[in-house]
């Protein structure tokens, strides 16, 4: 596959974003907000930084992906496919006896799934594990997880951002989502999770702070993790829950919601506006 970059990379996010929105919808469950924010991150993750075969998605030289946040599986789910792990159309059985895609991410089930989340806090734990594995193994593969700013009130985060450090893992990079929300409200007054970067820093780990919704920016975040030597890297990035669903966006009641008829129509709308004036442009 040919790298994607710039424009390219957010028409394809937009698209993920309209499939993942498409496939909640037609479950009539699933976890809109957050999905929509970690979109461009998880675009470029897939269609330009890591090295995957979709043909043979257990490939032992892969580079690995955890989705910590694991109740975000739709985005995942939509990247997966559009990237060619399985047909677009099983998205349309999201969370649906008849198909393959659980509400959260299943490894046992679904093609290029490496870890199976949802129980939030464990996945960066076998983030670790994987990269640790790589160092032990003298493998040249790296490891990537995106975890929430409500889920880093997880106690298991702290220990696996230790363990990280200890063993020098500068094969290991993880994104937060910082979209200042959780499941019932604002980030900070559930459980305030900042500073994150002093946080981080405090545990030896390299922080970079972006714009999430800037591929530039996620681009040069992640060719500096690559180039830092002897410590993980945090990429802390600024998002807005429900991007690109004008109603979604700083909503937390659409962290676990499914849009009705009509809220899908406008949400269809706005989405195939702006990849049109994306592609455009
Ligand atoms: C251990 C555990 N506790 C509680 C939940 C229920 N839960 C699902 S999502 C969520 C909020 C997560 O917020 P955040 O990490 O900020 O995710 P995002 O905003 O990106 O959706 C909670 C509490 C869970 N999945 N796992
Ligand atoms: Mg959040």
């Amino acid at each position: 596959m040919e790298k994607l970059f710039g424009k390219d990379l957010s028409v394809m996010a937009y698209r993920a974003r309209l499939l993942a929105v498409d496939a909640i919808h037609r479950a009539k469950s699933g976890h809109p907000g957050g999905s929509l924010s970690c979109l461009d991150a998880l675009t470029t993750l897939y269609f330009n930084e890591m090295n995957l075969n979709p043909d043979d998605p257990g490939w032992p030289d892969r580079d690995r992906f955890v989705l910590s946040k694991g109740h975000c599986a739709p985005a995942l789910y939509a990247v997966l496919a559009l990237r060619g792990f399985f047909p677009v159309e099983e998205l349309q059985k999201l969370r649906s006896i008849e198909g393959h895609l659980s509400g959260h991410p299943d490894m046992k089930h679904v093609p290029g799934v490496d870890m199976s989340t949802g129980s939030l806090g464990q996945g960066l734990s076998t983030a670790v594990g994987m990269a640790l594995a790589a160092k032990h193994l003298g493998k040249a593969y790296r490891s990537y997880a995106i975890c929430g700013d409500g889920e880093v009130a997880e106690g298991q985060i702290w220990e696996a951002v230790m363990a990280a450090a200890k063993w020098d893992l500068d094969n290991l990079c993880v994104f937060i989502d910082v979209n200042g929300l959780q499941i019932d409200g604002a980030t900070r007054d559930v459980m305030p999770t900042e500073p994150l970067d002093k946080k981080l820093e405090a545990f030896n780990w390299h922080v970079i702070k972006i714009d999430g919704h800037d591929v530039s920016q996620i681009l040069a975040a992640l060719s500096e993790a690559r180039r830092t030597k002897g410590r993980p890297t945090a990429i802390l990035m600024a998002t807005v829950k429900g991007k690109g669903v004008s109603f979604m966006e700083n909503q937390a009641g659409w962290h676990g919601k499914a849009p009705n008829d009509d809220e899908f129509a406008i949400a269809k709308a706005e989405l195939e506006s702006k990849i049109k004036e994306l592609e455009e442009n």
